[in-house]
């Protein structure tokens, strides 16, 4: 059995030529136009940067290295007792392109396990921030402050090579992916439960099966099931996003992957992006608390026009990518179709009633380019049918698996010796400049 590390090691010296070749052959072939609508439209659409995890196509969605999500399904290893796709076994994919044996799944979480334990000084800066705290603001100061224990910047410091930045970047990742579910749940526990202990890291078992334990949700598999589902669904989504890309960005100017990824994290933090799971809990809690038992389809329109006219977005809906509902929003309600008592669920009902309606107002509306549910559409419900019903901190959750895809991609622009990112902006003078010469 292979270590993570050396399952890299293997790989890396293919795509570091891979990466030399259309350099040196390449660098100058013109591989699309940028168009103004580019350069005010918030650069979509423009492709303009390295990211090897993950591929995301407008109609078919997410796939990981090649792997749809239904292909992850059944190739990825899942946990022993369990049927769904683990973060380890998810996290070995994107780092490596390979997916991994059962083996090699539980020997990443046994080590995961043993560097999941936070040092004493992090746990004192959380047990002392008010439990106002929006719990993001915490995640983002707790990743930010273990940069403390960053041994790329040990190392940086030491005056370590530019061919050995990965392995450190990979060191400091694997201990922050590690030690991400003790630190969010203290966050859990501390804002929602009046500081409880968190029951120990059990070294047998895998990291969101921990995370479920320190949570305080150990006790129910089907919740614990949810969470391994969603964790690794969630893990990467293309390079461009928000989040991934805020890491790719602040790390670039060798910033640590801890710093990094906790301005990745506010980033996530905003009500377009991650907070948008929070944000449709909000609106079908309103809507539901609106409608009462009264839960018919025109009534869902005539609440799906009452948000757009008051000039809000419907939350869950629309992507800056996507052109068709999102492949994890289905994953997700496959997973409630096989439960009985999700399926009874009222919450659960009423996003798959809106489903059936939102689209066909969204497209009478006429704004959005996309009118098909994203991921945020479902995410939070299953959750708070568990009884997780704190909505604030759904986004937490998210960030414990946005890490698995934006950190592992820290090590391959380390790898191939990615620059810092700099690209060009220009004045609306200098723009009609150029619009008026071309
Ligand atoms: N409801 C109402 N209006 C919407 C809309 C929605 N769900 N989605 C887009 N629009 C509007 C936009 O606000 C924009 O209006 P404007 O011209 O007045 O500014 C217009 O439609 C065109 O936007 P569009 O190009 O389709 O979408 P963008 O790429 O600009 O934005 C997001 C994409 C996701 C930000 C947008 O669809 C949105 O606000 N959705 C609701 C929030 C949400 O669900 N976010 C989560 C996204 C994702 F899954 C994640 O990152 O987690």
């Amino acid at each position: 059995t292979k270590t993570l590390k050396e399952t890299l090691q293997e790989v890396i010296p293919a795509k570091q030529e891979q990466f030399k070749n259309i350099k040196a052959k390449h660098s100058q072939t013109v591989v699309g136009d940028v168009k103004v609508e580019n350069i005010i439209g918030g650069m979509r659409g423009l492709k303009a940067m390295l990211w090897e995890a993950s591929v995301l196509d407008p109609y078919e969605g997410i796939r990981f290295h090649g792997l749809s999500i239904p292909d992850c399904q059944k190739q990825l290893p899942a946990a022993p007792g369990g049927k769904e796709i683990i973060a380890e076994s998810m996290l070995w994919l994107l780092l490596t392109g390979k997916v991994p044996t059962e083996a090699e799944t539980r020997q990443l979480s046994r080590e995961l396990a043993e560097k999941g334990d936070l040092p004493a000084y992090i746990e004192h800066l959380i047990d002392s921030l008010p439990t106002s705290l929006h719990p993001m603001t915490q995640l983002s100061m707790g990743v930010a402050a273990l940069n403390h224990d960053s041994v790329f910047q040990a190392q940086y410091e030491k005056g370590m090579k530019k061919s050995e930045y990965w392995e450190y970047t990979l060191e400091d990742c694997i201990n922050l992916i590690a030690r991400l579910p003790a630190l969010a749940a203290r966050i859990y526990r501390n804002v929602y439960r009046s500081g409880s202990d968190l029951p120990a890291i059990n070294k047998d078992l895998d990291l969101v099966g921990n995370y479920s334990n320190m949570l305080g949700y150990g006790a129910n598999h089907d919740l614990t099931e949810y969470l391994r589902l969603y964790i690794s669904i969630h893990g990467d989504h293309e390079g461009g996003n928000a989040s991934a890309h805020t890491a790719h960005l602040v790390n670039s100017t060798l910033s640590d992957p801890y710093i990094s990824y906790s301005a990745a994290l506010c980033a996530l933090a905003g009500p377009l992006h991650g907070l948008a799971n929070q944000e449709v809990l909000r609106w079908q809690l309103a809507m539901q608390k609106e409608l009462g038992d009264n839960i018919t389809h025109e009534n869902i329109k005539d609440y799906l026009w009452k948000t757009l006219k008051s000039g809000q977005v419907v939350p869950g809906y629309g992507h800056g990518v996507l052109r068709k509902s999102d492949p994890r929003f289905i994953a997700l309600q496959e997973f409630c179709d096989t439960r009985p008592d999700l399926l009874q669920s009222p919450t659960i009902q009423m996003v798959k009633k809106t489903f059936e309606v939102a689209p066909g107002v969204l497209m009478e509306h006429g704004k959005t380019k996309n009118p098909w549910p994203n991921v945020d559409a479902t995410s939070g419900c299953v959750l708070y049918h568990y009884g997780l019903t704190e909505f604030k901190y759904y986004t937490v959750i998210f960030g414990v698996s946005r890490a698995l895809g934006a950190l592992t991609q820290l090590v391959w622009a380390r790898a191939l010796g990615l620059p810092l990112e700099r690209p060009k902006s220009i004045s609306m003078d200098v723009l009609e400049k150029l619009i008026t010469t071309s």
